[in-house]
């Protein structure tokens, strides 16, 4: 399943740069380059259906599939609280909140789809272990205070990483991100108001919630993924536009923006050396564990092996309802390929 991207056939219907003679080929190539390079520099959008450098491809696709992947795999962690959660409408919240990941996820494989690998190929790197999903979602979800700041903290740093990308010089990518955004904020807020009201109950209620923050804070910080100087994509995806904000600016935005919400709740960021700096503009913060981030990332975090197995589980689970699917389409054609014949 191809999508658009991948005609073999050039706009004006002649056959595609790669079967022209190489000489040729690559003066042209210098200039659709040139051209690409120069709609970058003038803040222009780039369509599915126009040229672009190999790298710029393979770059978006891997960006794009791995958010993806993160929306579908971060259902789980929440999902197993649904049929727990405290009342009727937190319930329905939650249900709401986990169905938009699911939808957040489609409308991603259908973006990372344009630039020409099909969604089968896309799932069959994660399950494979060939793509990579956020760190995040390989934490274990202990308590009803952990959806709570799931909501408030990972969709927190989820929003101020992706509303850049609605700028991202990639026009599907950027599009689908518009409605994504959106929804983050409700999530956001759901979870921020779930935990101002644990935090007006009872002193139990107030040790979960503060037992939770304490678990996911670093988590959390660490999602903007690795500090600039040992980011090796930030670079090239900053000069093409697919990334605005760099990996180190949006954590302190973020953690700038996320100790008044802390004052507000009445918890404690599990931090003693956060602390406003007035020559940077941002708080100081202690070090990060950069290396438990890597070994999550490696597949070695609590979750890893859990997560991608319900994953794997889903898909194969899945295999009689995208069968039943494609014997029905092919059902729906038949009769007029017959007429056709
Ligand atoms: N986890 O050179 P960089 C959500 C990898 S959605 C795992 O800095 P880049 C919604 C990175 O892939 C959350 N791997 O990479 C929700 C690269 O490896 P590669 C997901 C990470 O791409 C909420 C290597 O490290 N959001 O939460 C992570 O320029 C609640 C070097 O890093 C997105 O995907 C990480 N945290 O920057 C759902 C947003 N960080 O591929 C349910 C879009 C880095 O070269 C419940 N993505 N790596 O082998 C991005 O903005 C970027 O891809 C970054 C990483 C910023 C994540």
């Amino acid at each position: 399943m191809y999508t658009q991207s991948m005609d073999t056939m050039g706009k004006d219907g002649s056959p595609d740069a790669d079967s022209r003679p190489k000489a040729v080929r690559s003066t042209e190539e210098m200039l659709l380059q040139q051209r690409f390079d120069a709609r970058i520099d003038d803040g222009d959008f780039i369509e599915a259906k126009d040229w672009m450098p190999e790298n710029y491809r393979k770059t978006l696709t891997r960006q794009i599939s791995q958010h993806a992947h993160s929306e579908i795999v971060g259902m789980l962690p929440e999902g197993n609280w649904i049929s727990r959660a405290p009342t009727l409408k937190r319930k329905a919240i939650l249900l709401a909140k986990v169905q938009d990941e699911g939808g957040h996820g489609l409308y991603l494989y259908a973006a990372a789809e344009t630039l020409g690998q099909s969604r089968d190929q896309l799932l069959d790197a994660l399950h494979t272990g060939r793509a990579k999903y956020s760190s995040i979602f390989n934490y274990p979800t202990l308590s009803w205070a952990d959806i709570g700041v799931i909501g408030w903290l990972v969709d927190g740093a989820a929003i101020m990483n992706q509303v850049p990308i609605c700028r991202c010089s990639y026009a599907p990518y950027a599009r689908a991100m518009v409605r994504i955004c959106r929804e983050e904020s409700f999530h956001q807020r759901q979870g921020y108001d779930a935990l101002l009201t644990m935090m007006r109950g009872t002193e139990a209620q107030k040790a979960m919630v503060q037992d939770a923050v304490n678990r996911w804070w670093w988590p959390s910080i660490q999602m903007f993924g690795p500090p600039d100087d040992q980011s090796p994509n930030s670079a090239q995806s900053m000069r093409w536009g697919i990334k605005r904000i760099s990996n180190d600016e949006l954590r302190a935005k973020f953690i700038d923006a996320t100790v008044d919400q802390a004052r507000v709740l009445g918890v404690t960021l599990p931090d003693p050396e956060l602390k406003w700096n007035e020559a940077r503009g941002h708080h100081d913060h202690g070090p990060i564990d950069w290396s438990e981030f890597w070994r999550v990332v490696g597949g070695d975090g609590p979750m890893n092996h859990e997560r991608l197995a319900a994953r794997v589980k889903a898909w194969d689970d899945g295999a009689w309802v995208r069968e039943a699917a494609s014997v029905h389409a092919r059902k729906q054609t038949a009769p007029a390929a017959a007429a056709a014949a």
